[in-house]
């Protein structure tokens, strides 16, 4: 018999994390009617999923945090630093309730394909469950670091003891003791867990690819008068954050060359960071992520503490890493090398004795097998585009998003990408996103499509798409950028250089979050350089 049409609504909104929740308040304030897609059960994306023990935000939590509600910002308090990920979840939890933006959602529900209907001007979307909605634009607030990554390590699920990924880490939680656990992946989510699992493990085995930078956080409670001084002191910080290059007005802008100071000064520098507890260590100084001899001063000095803080020489020399500090992301921790101290954890350097195999008892490397009751993946994701391309996306005259990025993603701005018109990306390639503070950068994002989508409505305008001109001249920006940087010079997510097969592009654009706003507004101001438009079709027009 013949079915309902399906619903049509303004704009589809893909997923419920931080960029999700602000794109469906801010649109719907506008006027404009809205559909939210979660592929979990609740809010809150990253802080959704990564439930691992220790998972903590990097970034302060006052700077962490929506500045588009002064009355959020100051009834919200933060307990600690650091947030925890169960206060930042309830801090989702608690604007999905307040704005009342749960309603707008359909949770447990996968976007699994989205088709562009030129004819009509409509995106058509695919749910899991097998229904569709129409809508004439489309976010993807997908999230860059949420589809997991486990290892190509042959296996894996001969393996007869209990697993999990980090990025998927059970509800309930895991409970690891009198257990023997390995823990593969040393990153942020590695460096992380792995202090609190080795409390709870009868014996933990660490197996580690590349040693990372870690600094100590520092991490501590909130005292209320600090609390009320800086919340007395938002507006500015939160002006400040805009003319930083991270969008963390606590990590200031360097003038001065790491090479131009004594070298008294400039340990002066490091170790009252080190003591400080940010990851900021980059931006003392304006070159030390542009300049080898420059980069080399303060990786030795991470280095050189890492030895000091790990008692067995030879366990302290394989966990010093070896890149230049900052072209992979640096880690903040809770006395993760202090670990390494403990009787119960023992540090397997998969430089010299890589993984052979998981086998039904454990991992066995070169140097043979490794008994163990329970396996943690702290291997990450495929990171910014691997979310994006799991979606079947394409037009109804053929062009697909997979084909388009298949040498790697190209957009205009990072917000938009040549030939899938009204798709509009938050935080994707070519923005800044993962390099920063990503509620700061999705608050932008998110301002500029809603900005966007309330000038085409005026101007009686249903289709929007970046001219290719444009996106070329975007992608050779933002690759001239990195190429002044160290960072293509590592083995990196950024890089996609940690999935096989991945094209090697430098996909964030490096030029800090005030030189991008500023380059999104000025193409406002210029009439939407290098966007083109066209009102909507006369049949099926809504
Ligand atoms: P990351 O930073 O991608 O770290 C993944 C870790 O897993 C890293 O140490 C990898 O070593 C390791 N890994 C990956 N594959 C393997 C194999 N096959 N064998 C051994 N080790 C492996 O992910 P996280 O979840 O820690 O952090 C992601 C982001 O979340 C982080 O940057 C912050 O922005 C927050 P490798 O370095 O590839 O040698």
């Amino acid at each position: 018999g013949p079915s309902a049409p399906p619903r049509r609504v303004d704009v589809a909104v893909v997923g419920a994390g931080f960029g999700g929740l602000y794109a469906l308040h801010k649109l719907r304030s506008q006027g404009f009617e809205v559909q939210g897609f979660e592929a979990g059960d609740g809010v809150g994306g990253t802080w959704y999923w990564n439930r691992y023990p220790g998972a903590r935000c990097d970034f302060e939590s006052v700077e962490y945090s929506y500045s588009f509600s002064e009355e959020l910002q100051q009834e919200w308090s933060w307990s600690e630093r650091y947030a925890a990920q169960p206060e930042i979840l309830r801090y989702a939890n608690h604007v999905a309730d307040r704005f009342g933006l749960r309603p707008l959602i359909r949770f447990n529900t996968r976007i699994v394909s989205a088709v562009f209907d030129r004819a009509d001007a409509l995106w058509r979307l695919q749910t899991d469950a097998g229904d569709t909605l129409e809508a004439r634009h489309c976010v993807m607030a997908t999230g860059n670091l949420s589809t997991t990554k486990y290892p190509d390590i042959p296996g894996r699920d001969s393996f007869e003891g209990r697993y999990f990924h980090t990025g998927a880490w059970p509800h309930e939680g895991v409970d690891f003791s009198g257990q023997r656990v390995g823990v593969i992946g040393t990153g942020s989510s590695g460096v992380q867990a792995i202090p609190l699992i080795a409390r709870q493990a009868s014996h933990l085995h660490v197996f580690q690819r590349t040693p990372p930078y870690s600094l100590p956080a520092h991490n501590r409670p909130v005292p209320k008068e600090e609390e009320d001084a800086w919340k007395r002191r938002y507006p500015e910080i939160r002006a400040a954050a805009k003319k930083t290059i991270s969008g963390i007005a606590a990590f200031h802008k360097p003038t001065q060359s790491a090479l131009e100071v004594s070298e008294a000064e400039r340990l002066a520098a490091y170790e009252k960071h080190w003591n400080d507890g940010r990851t900021s260590i980059t931006r003392i100084y304006n070159d030390l992520l542009r300049n080898e001899a420059a980069n080399a001063t303060v990786s030795t000095f991470v280095q050189n503490k890492v030895r000091e803080m790990v008692r067995d020489p030879e366990v302290a020399e394989a966990l010093v890493p070896r890149h230049m500090l900052g072209t992979r992301r640096v880690c903040l921790d809770t006395d993760y090398y202090d670990t390494y101290n403990r009787d119960n954890v023992t540090l397997v350097d998969l430089q010299r004795t890589p993984i052979e195999a998981i086998t039904p008892r454990g991992i066995r490397t070169a140097a043979g097998e490794v008994a163990l009751d329970a396996i943690v993946f702290a291997t990450g994701f495929d990171a910014m585009t691997g979310t994006l391309l799991a979606i079947d996306i394409r037009t109804s005259d053929g062009v697909t998003l997979r084909e388009r990025w298949s040498a790697g993603p190209r957009t205009y701005l990072g917000l938009m990408t040549h030939g899938l018109p009204n798709l509009f990306l938050i935080t994707g390639p070519g923005s800044p996103g993962v390099l920063t503070n990503m509620i700061l950068s999705i608050e932008q994002h998110v301002d500029w499509v809603a900005q966007c989508l309330a000038d085409m409505r005026q101007r009686g305008l249903a289709v929007i798409e970046p001219e290719l001109a444009a996106q070329d001249g975007w992608v050779e920006h933002v690759n001239a950028l990195a190429d002044e940087t160290l960072y293509p010079r590592a083995n990196s997510w950024y890089l996609g250089a940690n999935v096989p097969g991945k094209p090697r592009v430098f996909m964030p654009y490096v030029g800090g979050v005030e030189a991008y706003r500023k380059a999104c507004d000025e193409v406002v101001a210029a009439g939407y350089r290098g966007f083109a438009f066209a009102p909507a079709p006369a049949a099926g027009a809504s």
